[in-house]
């Protein structure tokens, strides 16, 4: 079976445990460092998650083994249905990050170059032995934490709002509105609800995995 690492694009599995993404990519970043593979890993944290102790043992971890990782926290304003201004110790995400010993930055998460630009940059220093970076990436839900969430911390009219000014496909159509004519862009979105639509259609009618595939990946042989 095929290593992780030895993947040009690897995905390791969600986890229930809020936090958890850091500890385990610093694994893969390792991983990829021993190699020396070229391969750069990456984690994905809510603004509530950042909180969590291990995220904090981990970016110390990769600063000091100088990995190649970039941590994305994801500061949508709420953890759960707790505010960030409750719950986050600090009113900088990316500031706390760089306590650590690595460079650090905010984006507009909802701004497509802002978000590519910041992630080339980390990218390029990671792969290029410069070690780990954090990219705090603000945005807001549009969504509750789950469906079916009251959203008792917000009134609707403020979702509707939202939605129109921090809408990132919104913002995107007018950031390259100058060089992509809006038919252009009516036909990728048509295309793209196209191959969605597909793909669930065709997961829909697909036949179950057999039983037999359920520890697929699950144990690693060594
Ligand atoms: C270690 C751990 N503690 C607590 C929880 C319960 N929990 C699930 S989601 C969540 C809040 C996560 O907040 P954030 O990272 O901001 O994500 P978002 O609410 O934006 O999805 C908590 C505390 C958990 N799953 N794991």
């Amino acid at each position: 079976s095929m290593h992780i690492a030895d993947l040009s694009v690897g995905m390791l599995g969600a986890n229930a445990i809020v936090g958890g993404a850091p500890s385990l990519a610093i694994g893969a970043a390792l991983t990829a460092k021993t190699l020396g593979n070229g391969g750069v890993a990456a984690s994905f944290t809510g603004d509530g998650g950042s909180n969590q102790g291990t995220v904090f043992e981990a970016m110390n971890m990769a600063v000091v083994l100088e990995l190649p990782i970039v941590f994305v926290i994801e500061n949508n304003g709420y953890g759960e249905a707790t505010g960030r201004d409750y719950a986050v110790g600090t009113t900088s995400i990316a500031q706390r990050s760089a306590s650590f010993g690595m460079p650090a930055t905010t984006v507009d998460g909802t701004d497509f170059f802002a978000v590519y630009d910041a992630t080339r940059e980390a990218v390029q220093r990671a792969r290029s032995g410069g070690g780990p970076s954090t990219i705090e990436a603000v945005a807001h839900r549009f969504h509750g934490h789950f469906e079916g969430d009251a959203q008792l911390y917000r009134t609707p009219e403020q979702v509707a709002e939202l939605r129109t000014t921090d809408d990132p496909l919104q913002k995107f159509r007018a950031s390259v509105a100058k060089t992509i004519g809006a038919d252009e862009l009516d036909e990728i979105d048509r295309a793209a609800r196209e191959l969605v639509g597909t793909a669930v259609a065709e997961a829909r009618a697909a036949a179950y995995p057999p039983v037999s595939s359920l520890l697929t990946d699950v144990y690693v042989a060594y």
